[in-house]
């Protein structure tokens, strides 16, 4: 379904201190903009957030996870671990783990098969870097890594696309809204052919250096149901700007 979705994305950020803060933040806010926000702390903090946030409708996920369910594979987290540790979701696919982690359209894929299967709702990042676009490629980039992790699946119920310019990430550079709502328009179109997934029913993300001054120019547009946020995301101020901006 189609919902105004806030995401925090807080990278390999945070002490016991400062996610408390930031929780604290987060739960006072009132009831019906709380149900919008999901929240992605690494995995040691993970079981802080849930408990801090418990009862209060906020979402809590990963930043990634393995594409294998149990075994020896040294520092990887299942799926099913996240799952009960009480998580709700899971990042795959953002720009870098495929960057600095060498995560291909084909690990993505398998990650999101095991997310899928151990029950956690999937957000699939996907964006072009800047040369791509320079080159014109960005369609073909966007298109190419949707059909990699999205074919085949068995199942997609609850899948959401964050739409990532890797050239907007922490650079301070956002698409503009004009750019974003293109290749939002685009990916919601490929969506039926690559997926058989209802276009409509599928939440889009923007993410690319979202704060409290663009957010809201950006939710206006007709294909962007919400928002992936690093960077502003640990400002509890300037995250609730963005949060109320999507409401
Ligand atoms: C993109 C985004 C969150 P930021 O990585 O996924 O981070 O808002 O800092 O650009």
């Amino acid at each position: 379904m189609r919902r105004p979705l806030v995401m925090a994305n807080w990278k390999m950020h945070g002490s016991r201190a400062s996610v408390d803060q930031l929780i604290d933040g987060l739960v006072a806010l009132e009831s019906a903009s709380r149900q919008n926000v999901v929240v992605c702390p690494s995995y040691v903090h993970i079981p802080r957030v849930i408990a801090g946030c418990a009862d209060s409708g906020i979402g809590v996920g990963a930043q990634d996870c393995s594409h294998m369910h149990a075994g020896a594979y040294t520092g990887e987290v299942a799926a099913d671990m996240l799952v009960d540790l009480g998580c709700q979701w899971v990042l795959l696919g953002h720009s870098e783990r495929r960057q600095y982690h060498a995560e291909s359209d084909d690990l993505v894929a398998a990650k999101l098969a095991a997310a899928q299967e151990a029950g956690l709702q999937p957000v699939l990042c996907i964006g072009e870097t800047r040369e791509q676009r320079e080159q014109g490629e960005a369609f073909t980039v966007v298109a190419r890594q949707l059909r990699g992790a999205l074919a085949d699946q068995a199942s997609l119920a609850g899948l959401v696309i964050a739409y990532e310019p890797v050239w907007a990430i922490g650079t301070g550079l956002t698409a503009t809204p004009e750019e974003a709502q293109e290749m939002h328009r685009y990916i919601r179109g490929q969506l039926a052919e690559f997926a058989g997934l209802d276009p409509e029913q599928t939440s889009l993300l923007y993410g690319g250096s979202v704060k409290a001054a663009n957010a809201a120019a950006l939710f206006a547009q007709p294909d962007i149901d919400g928002a992936l946020v690093g960077g502003a995301s640990l400002d509890s101020g300037e995250f609730a700007q963005i949060i109320a901006a999507a409401a």
